[in-house]
């Protein structure tokens, strides 16, 4: 901790920026292996900023203790699962006020009509949720944490290409309307690298932090025995033959990705290994890799959970960083809309 200072880390490298929602009591394999282990393997050659979204957590009522209990697993999460918060910024979203204000600057720029067709909104209050304003609000909040941040690219799995895409139009419309201001991010969709994984229990859905039952998720914070037993009792079909095949055979094909990824070993080698032993053994080995490769994050997250103040320290120096281009972003953009710049001091302009 004592070597991290700000300077040294001035931007030479584009900039990229994601975050994920602190929604649960942990992570899942899903979001390690469709995002945070790409958000890792981009650390090195892009000036990174992951934060935990958790004002976006808002926008579904949920007991205030555990937003707070959420966030700091999210937080270590994304440590444990090999950010490196001396180099890549990790940071709360709340740490950093300018999100909100640039939420509510660009929600005046933008058509009832453009957030009415965001599929998230609809999907979720076809789901039986009651919806609040914020949700309806979300992808603009979205766009004013891209935008902050001079983003080149943003990393996010496919669900999130529309919030992008509203982006992308609000940057565009806000730099036609008030002249240049905003970087115009591109979106880096984790399709091909990341992974989707599926719910054990229901593979024909992706594992879902909200929406899965218990059984259906791989949690990262789960004991190996327990990881060890969902795997045991992944719903599969009723044939016997280990065959990548995602549309007839989806609950094989998941494990079979699972273990692929994880282990390194092409999906053909598997189908090859496993041919002929029915999924018993499958669920065998996946089990095994599963629970091999999360040991050392395990280990990581449990340090860190342990020792709070070493993590609000991480977290307060990337909301620092976050802060710092933060505050410059809606310096410009205050003053492109027209609000009057604050003087320093009231007390000594009428002195
Ligand atoms: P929620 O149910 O609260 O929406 P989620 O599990 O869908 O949670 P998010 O917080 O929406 O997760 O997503 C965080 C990141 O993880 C995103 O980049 C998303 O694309 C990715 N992700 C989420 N679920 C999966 C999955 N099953 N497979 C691969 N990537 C996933
Ligand atoms: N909507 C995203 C979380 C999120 C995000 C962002 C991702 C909020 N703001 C900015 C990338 C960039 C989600 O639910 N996965």
């Amino acid at each position: 901790m004592g070597r991290m200072s700000l300077s040294a880390l001035a931007p030479q490298r584009p900039r990229i920026l994601s975050g994920m929602q602190p929604t649960s009591d942990s992570l899942h394999l899903g979001n390690y292996l469709g995002a945070l282990v790409n958000w890792v393997g981009l650390q090195e050659e892009f000036d990174a900023f992951y934060f935990v979204a958790d004002l976006h957590s808002l926008t579904v009522p949920t007991d205030p203790a555990d937003i707070t209990r959420r966030t700091r697993v999210t937080a270590a999460q994304f440590i444990a699962g090999g950010v490196d918060p001396t180099t890549s910024a990790v940071f709360c979203q709340s740490h950093v006020p300018e999100h909100a204000e640039l939420g509510w600057i660009l929600a005046c720029q933008t058509a009832m009509g453009e957030m009415n067709r965001m599929t998230q909104f609809k999907d979720k209050t076809a789901k039986g949720h009651n919806a609040n304003v914020g949700l309806f609000t979300y992808p603009v909040l979205m766009a004013g944490d891209i935008i902050m941040y001079d983003a080149a690219y943003v990393p996010v799995g496919e669900d999130q290409r529309q919030h992008l895409e509203i982006t992308r139009d609000l940057a565009e419309r806000f730099n036609q309307r008030f002249g240049e201001t905003f970087v115009v991010p591109e979106p880096y969709i984790l399709k091909e690298s990341g992974a989707k994984i599926m719910d054990l229990q229901d593979p024909t859905a992706k594992m879902s932090k909200s929406e899965s039952s218990d059984k259906g998720v791989i949690w990262l914070r789960d004991d190996p025995a327990v990881t060890a037993k969902k795997i045991r009792s992944a719903v599969t079909d009723t044939e016997a033959e280990v065959r990548y095949d995602p549309e007839t055979k989806p609950g094989v094909s998941n494990l079979l990705v699972i273990h692929s990824v994880l282990s390194g070993t092409r999906v053909e080698e598997l189908e090859r290994r496993f041919s002929g032993q029915g999924y018993g053994a499958l669920k065998g080995e996946v089990a095994e890799v599963v629970t091999e490769a999360l040991a050392p994050f395990k280990a990581r997250m449990d340090q860190l959970l342990g020792d709070p103040a070493e993590l609000d320290r991480y977290l307060a120096f990337g909301a620092e960083r976050a802060g710092e281009v933060a505050r410059e972003t809606m310096r410009r953009t205050r003053c492109a809309v027209g609000l009057l710049t604050a003087a320093r001091s009231a007390a000594s302009a009428l002195g």
